[in-house]
């Protein structure tokens, strides 16, 4: 049978990315002899376009894939498709899984498939093609007139037994090209512990406990899935291991780490939890190729880790972590949240000084967002304690609760200082040449020319993130420096994709320096306009050579105008730094 599957990955993380629940159903799907075919919605298109896409793929059964902030809009596409097709609609994924009912009661869906969808999905595929009765299939939920019906889920299933996940359903060569050649791959699914606020408690439930929830593949599989990926993209830069929790097994972890180092030279990340790796462990992974580890730090707070999020970790213990990555030359991301109960500004100064202590390389910073069928979701009902915004809402970047310790605008205001030192320390962290101005952006004299229009920011253009300053036209950026002999600045520079499509022109880079009692002097200038040269979308990089003012003090200026006055010139000037000696090539990163 021709089935769809419907990714609306919109307003979410805006990126092309691999997802592997799809791809493994697409696998499963297509090993029982079914055509399946993926719509990737990452842009919001008008309800008729999207129906005209789903048209020409003529399928039979239509299935959506959605986490919860991605609901609303399955749910927009799904009603159209519903008036106008014949085709079936089934719906699965995260938010399906723990919220079953409030999706049903949406009317829309013919059928629910309740956690693990490979199976359930190829038995519904089979059973309606061949005209059988679907009725006893584990997993599906459906409506028979007013009444929801449904039927008790099967055990977690055996990774092993699975195809490799379909990896020609995702656009591959856009996933690589936007992801700087890093390949996503996960060894286990499920997560040994249970934090409030993630669905991992809910999941682990459901399947009966954390020891059947959490199940690794073995390494001869997923070596296999490796090398037949090398083998297709010679190109691979890194992998990224998915896994909620790389280091839950150290038996699996040495055997694994033997085996990889013998056969492949790609650096790889992974995701480690407090508690979870010692010393040795972490300097096996190195050895092995582990370049970078992301760690859910969460709050700087004890109280708040213990008793609201149900994270039992201590200070020292985060801070022995980090210690140990740097040790061993391993970069660090650090993962917080603000604005979950219990929160007040008191304890957002605590994560910001545990996070200053443990200096990570990146911080990802995010407001606590109530996920339903989570334990705290519910304590956030029952304090009352949710704003009216419903939990599907897109805005990420809003605090969702209301909380008696901290007021909305309070928390926005401390979430953008912590936001800008998080990039601040990231410049000082990962410093480039003999002076890397992001890095001493604190001690830059700022003339901007709107409100909050220079700022620290992370910016991808053309795949590639960058950390950057919008030094938003009409805006200045000075700094008192000595230069070195021979020295020279590197800089690239660009508009955020937001505004490639908006109205006017491009702007002027400028770089000036003025001596202690010398004129202003323009070094550099440059026009760009990525809105009407394709050329320039992407980061161009320039190095403009101040050898002529070697060993003077000088105040350097980066500067940006536009020539007509013009409001969409988002421009970005990346990690400007000063290096020493000739010209050289490359990236200014
Ligand atoms: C890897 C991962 C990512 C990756 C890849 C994202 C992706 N969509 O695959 C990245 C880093 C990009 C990411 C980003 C984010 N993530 Co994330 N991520 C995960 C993680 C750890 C694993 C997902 C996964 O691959 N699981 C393994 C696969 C096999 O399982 P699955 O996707 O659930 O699919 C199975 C079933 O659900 C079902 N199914 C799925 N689709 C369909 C469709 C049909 C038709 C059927 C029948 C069945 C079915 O069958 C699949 C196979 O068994 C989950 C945690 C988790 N356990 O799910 C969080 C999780 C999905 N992420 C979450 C969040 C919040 C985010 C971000 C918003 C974070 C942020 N602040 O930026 C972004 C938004 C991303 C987005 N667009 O989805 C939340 C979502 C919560 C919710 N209720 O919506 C989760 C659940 C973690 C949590 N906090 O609880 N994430
Ligand atoms: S350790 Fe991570 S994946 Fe596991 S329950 Fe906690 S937040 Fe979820």
């Amino acid at each position: 049978m021709r089935i769809l599957l419907i990714y609306p990955d919109i307003h979410t993380i805006q990126f092309y990315h691999f997802q592997h629940g799809l791809a493994w159903i697409s696998a499963t799907l297509k090993q029982g002899g079914h055509q399946v075919e993926l719509l990737y919605l990452n842009q919001e298109l008008s309800p008729e376009l999207a129906l005209e896409k789903v048209r020409s793929a003529k399928p039979d059964l239509i299935g959506f894939s959605s986490t919860t902030l991605q609901y609303q809009f399955a749910l927009r596409y799904a009603r159209a498709l519903k008036q106008t097709m014949k085709a079936l609609l089934v719906i699965g994924g995260i938010h399906a899984t723990i919220a079953p009912e409030a999706v049903m009661q949406d009317r829309v869906f013919d059928f629910l498939i309740r956690g693990e969808g490979e199976y359930p999905m190829l038995e519904l595929a089979d059973a309606l093609e061949q005209g059988k009765d679907w009725r006893g299939i584990q997993n599906l939920w459906w409506r028979e007139g007013e009444a929801i019906k449904s039927n008790p889920l099967r055990p977690p299933v055996d990774l092993d037994r699975l195809p490799f996940p379909d990896r020609g359903l995702f656009d591959e060569d856009r996933i690589l090209a936007e992801n700087y050649q890093q390949l996503p791959v996960m060894t286990s699914r499920g997560c040994l512990f249970s934090c409030s606020y993630c669905c991992n408690s809910a999941l682990k439930e459901l399947a009966g406990g954390e020891k059947k929830w959490h199940r690794r593949r073995s390494v001869e599989k997923v070596i296999e899935e490796l090398e037949l990926a090398h083998e297709r993209r010679p190109g691979l830069k890194s992998v990224i291991f998915v896994d909620e929790v790389f280091t839950t097994d150290r038996k699996w972890e040495r055997e694994f780490c033997e085996q990889y180092r013998e056969r492949f030279k790609t650096p790889f990340q992974i995701y480690v939890r407090v508690g979870t790796a010692d010393f040795e462990s972490l300097k096996r992974l190195r050895e092995s190729g582990l370049y970078s580890i992301q760690v859910g730090v969460e709050s700087g707070d004890e109280r708040i880790r213990r008793e609201v999020l149900n994270r039992k970790m201590s200070d020292e213990k985060i801070l022995e972590l980090f210690h140990w990555a740097d040790q061993l030359g391993i970069e660090t991301w650090s993962f917080n949240m603000v604005g979950m109960p219990g929160e007040t500004e008191q304890t957002i100064r605590k994560t910001i000084k545990l996070n200053e202590k443990l200096f990570p390389n990146h911080l990802h910073l995010a407001f606590y967002q109530p996920f339903p069928g989570t334990p705290l979701y519910e304590r956030c009902r029952a304090e009352g304690l949710m704003t009216e915004v419903e939990p599907t809402s897109i805005y990420l970047k809003q605090p969702k609760l209301n909380l008696p310790g901290i007021s909305q605008e309070r928390l926005k205001e401390v979430y953008d200082e912590f936001l800008s030192l998080g990039w601040l320390w990231e410049a000082q962290k990962g410093k480039q040449g003999y002076l890397d101005l992001s890095g001493i952006f604190d001690r830059a004299k700022i003339s901007a020319g709107g409100e909050k229009f220079v700022m620290l920011w992370l910016v991808r253009v053309k795949g590639e993130d960058r950390l950057s300053i919008l030094i938003h036209p009409p805006s200045a950026v000075s700094w008192k420096v000595k230069l070195k002999k021979g020295a020279r600045l590197r800089f690239g520079a660009s508009f955020s994709p937001d505004v490639w499509d908006q109205p006017g022109g491009g702007c002027d880079y400028l770089v000036k320096v003025k001596t202690r009692f010398g004129r202003e002097q323009t070094v550099f200038e440059k026009y760009l306009d990525p809105k009407h040269n394709l050329a320039e979308r992407r980061w161009n990089d320039f190095e403009v050579d101040l050898s002529g003012y070697g060993g003077k003090m000088v105040e350097l200026k980066l500067e940006t105008k536009t020539r007509n006055g013009n409001d969409y010139c988002a421009a970005f000037w990346s990690r400007p730094h000063l290096v020493e000696g000739g010209p050289e090539h490359g990236a200014s990163g």
